[in-house]
């Protein structure tokens, strides 16, 4: 019953650079070889993969500023990134963004942003990345990335695509947060942003905290995005993550979350990032990631 909705063209960034640790380059490939193209196929989808986008290799540049790590190399990644998925949406498909780590959802927001007057997005992550390079534990870009889709940050994220902000804090919900540093409770605090923590999954359930965060992204809006980070599920069913955070979303929770973004046909761009294959187990978490996908896209058992 989804035919109707377009076809998907997946784009691979194998970019690591934005996180603190080796690893994320390889989930592309990883996500690939767990039948991603097979699972969309099967739900009846014309799907093109496009490949990767090509990416700098960590060992051949120095981290100049250690408040952000990599900045320029970043940078241009996501400027090649939010062509290629504005070039996506103008041929009327769906891009479909396979990290990599967070920080290409700066390029990814950047490219589909601007095809819409207002664009809700659905944050499923275990943080906020709401960090900008004063407020950063770490230096590391892919704990900003949401903040500069925002228009908080460095002026060189923030402006991916040569315009920001990319989305209001009105049509942004963060589901599955149990970490957030000193300086994202602070930004959520001022910019009124709606956050699920694993708090309000236990108390009102995954189907409520869905049928809220489904109003506040539609809320006037003409299309939704969905950045997924792996790390919002529990480490038991996704071990192959950067920085996992024990007390996460379930597997079924998470199904159950895609199932109902799929019955809602809202959906106009996703990336699932941070899949880690060299902390995996048995490329479980690249497996989840498809199984993920398959729900999103509107598979069903019966
Ligand atoms: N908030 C911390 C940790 C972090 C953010 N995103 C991930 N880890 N994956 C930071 O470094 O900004
Ligand atoms: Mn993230
Ligand atoms: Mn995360």
């Amino acid at each position: 019953q989804y035919q109707e909705l377009k076809p998907i063209t997946v784009i691979g960034v194998p970019l690591d650079l934005g996180s603190g640790r080796r690893g994320v380059d390889m989930g592309p490939s990883a996500i690939r070889y767990a039948n991603l193209h097979e699972k969309l196929t099967k739900i009846g989808f014309d799907v093109e993969d496009i490949g990767n986008l090509s990416v700098p290799t960590l060992e051949t540049y120095k981290v100049i500023d250690p408040k952000l790590k990599y900045l320029d190399e970043i940078v241009a990644v996501n400027e090649k990134l939010a062509e290629t998925v504005s070039e996506t949406v103008e041929k009327g498909r769906f891009p479909l963004v396979l990290g990599g780590d967070h920080s290409i959802a700066i390029g990814t927001i950047a490219g589909v942003a601007k095809h819409h007057r207002k664009l809700g997005v659905i944050w499923f992550d275990a943080h906020g990345d709401l960090n900008t390079h004063e407020t950063t534990p770490s230096g590391n870009i892919h704990g900003m990335s949401l903040a500069a889709s925002l228009g908080y940050g460095h002026e060189k994220l923030v402006h991916c695509g040569g315009y920001a902000p990319k989305v209001g804090p009105e049509n942004v919900v963060i589901i599955g947060a149990r970490e957030l540093d000193p300086g994202e409770r602070k930004l959520i605090k001022e910019l009124g942003i709606r956050v699920f923590t694993m708090h309000d999954i236990d108390r009102i359930g995954m189907a409520r905290v869905m049928e809220e965060a489904l109003k506040v992204v539609t809320d006037g809006t003409d299309g939704v995005h969905l950045s997924l980070d792996l790390d919002g599920l529990d480490p038991k069913d996704c071990p192959g993550v950067g920085t996992p955070v024990v007390g996460g979303i379930t597997y079924r929770e998470s199904h159950l979350a895609m199932e109902m973004l799929a019955e809602a046909k809202v959906l106009t761009s996703a990336e699932f990032v941070e899949v880690n294959p060299i902390l995996d187990i048995g490329n479980k978490t690249a497996k989840v990631a498809v199984a993920l996908v398959g729900s999103a896209f509107g598979e069903i058992v019966l």
